[in-house]
């Protein structure tokens, strides 16, 4: 009995379920091959009546066409998806520009930092380090600035919570005698950091801001000394056109005492550092004995040196994290 339907029905049913070009040859075998499907089809036609014989052998003409275009359009198909495979890796073109990676940068505070200490360092300035939580001691004491004198009152302190009247350092002159305790003359050090001031916040304050500190001891230091080192220092530094000035002021820990100030042209006057001779009390506190030596120290903000080198006017812009400011340095 020939089922043409049947076969023709198989033949899909398997076609659809070919991955493959292997499989593609068995199927051919197995319908369109000598031995297949459509060829015994065409062998029982012979024993047919002239008439059947004809109808059959169309319907099994037309189910061998059936069969190879069926078949011929899964190879094409096969044939496309073994290319999409193959070229699938070409799909990252190397050549294509790449996306760069966002770099970072110093902040303009940090980039003055790393100058200053640069600068002081070629003139054979080591750079020591204190703490930001003081004792009451070297912040204040030790400076000549004792409890209950007025000239505490020059900078609003945080003090810390608890017994021990511990402070958030006001000022890095604090560093002064931390170091002096552990060195002997002659020294000459910087000390960059942050301190902190219950201060009333304007365009050039700020209640957490940045000093550099700079103390110079030996036998003979004088004031000449410090007058040449800092007009070198702000030479090297500035490197434009900035007008200095110089005061006479009043620090506990300096006799004599100055302040230094700076502008840029046109601009204002900028209250740039305090400094002077080392007061011998200061000296006394490290136990180094009396008028044994002089030097010179001075404490300099370093935001408003930023400020007066880059053209800022306003303080507060350092500590805003605002990317179009930063972006600048
Ligand atoms: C002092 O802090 C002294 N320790 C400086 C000193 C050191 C004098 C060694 C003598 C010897 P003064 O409070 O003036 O001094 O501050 C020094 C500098 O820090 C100022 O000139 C200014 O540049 C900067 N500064 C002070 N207060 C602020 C503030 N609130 N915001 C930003 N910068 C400030």
């Amino acid at each position: 009995m020939l089922d043409i339907e049947k076969i023709k029905q198989e033949a899909k049913d398997a076609l659809a379920k070919i991955a493959s070009n292997e499989e593609a040859q068995e199927l051919f075998r197995k319908y369109l091959g000598k031995n297949g499907e459509v060829a015994r089809a065409f062998a029982l036609l012979k024993d047919m009546a002239v008439e059947e014989r004809q109808t059959v052998g169309r319907e099994v003409n037309e189910l061998k066409k059936e069969i190879e275009a069926l078949l011929a359009e899964k190879k094409e198909l096969l044939k496309k998806e073994l290319k999409r495979l193959e070229t699938m890796g070409d799909e990252i073109d190397i050549t294509r520009p790449g996306i760069k990676p966002v770099m970072g940068h110093l902040h303009p505070l940090t980039l003055v930092q790393r100058q200053v200490a640069e600068i002081f360092q070629s003139m054979g300035f080591e750079i020591a380090q204190g703490p930001e939580m003081e004792t009451e001691w070297y912040n204040f004491d030790a400076l000549n600035m004792p409890k209950d004198h007025p000239v505490r009152e020059m900078q609003d302190t945080f003090w810390l919570k608890g017994e021990s009247k511990m402070l958030m350092r006001t000022q890095t002159s604090a560093v002064q005698v931390h170091y002096m305790e552990k060195h002997t003359p002659p020294l000459r050090i910087i000390a960059p950091g942050r301190i902190f001031r219950n201060e009333a916040i304007d365009a050039t304050h700020e209640c957490q801001f940045y000093q550099v500190e700079g103390l110079m001891v030996d036998k003979n230091i004088c004031a000449a000394n410090f007058k040449a080192i800092i007009e070198e220092f702000l030479e090297k530094f500035f490197q434009t056109d900035v007008d200095i000035r110089l005061r006479p002021s009043f620090f506990p820990f300096t006799e004599p005492s100055f302040e230094i100030d700076a502008k840029r042209k046109g601009g204002k006057w900028l209250e740039l550092m305090g400094a002077g001779m080392v007061n011998q009390n200061v000296f006394e506190a490290a136990s180094y004995p009396r008028d044994k030596y002089r030097g010179f120290a001075f404490g300099v903000g370093l935001d408003r040196l930023a400020m007066i080198k880059y053209g800022i006017n306003e303080i507060r812009l350092f500590y805003q994290n605002d990317l179009r400011f930063l972006k600048q340095f």
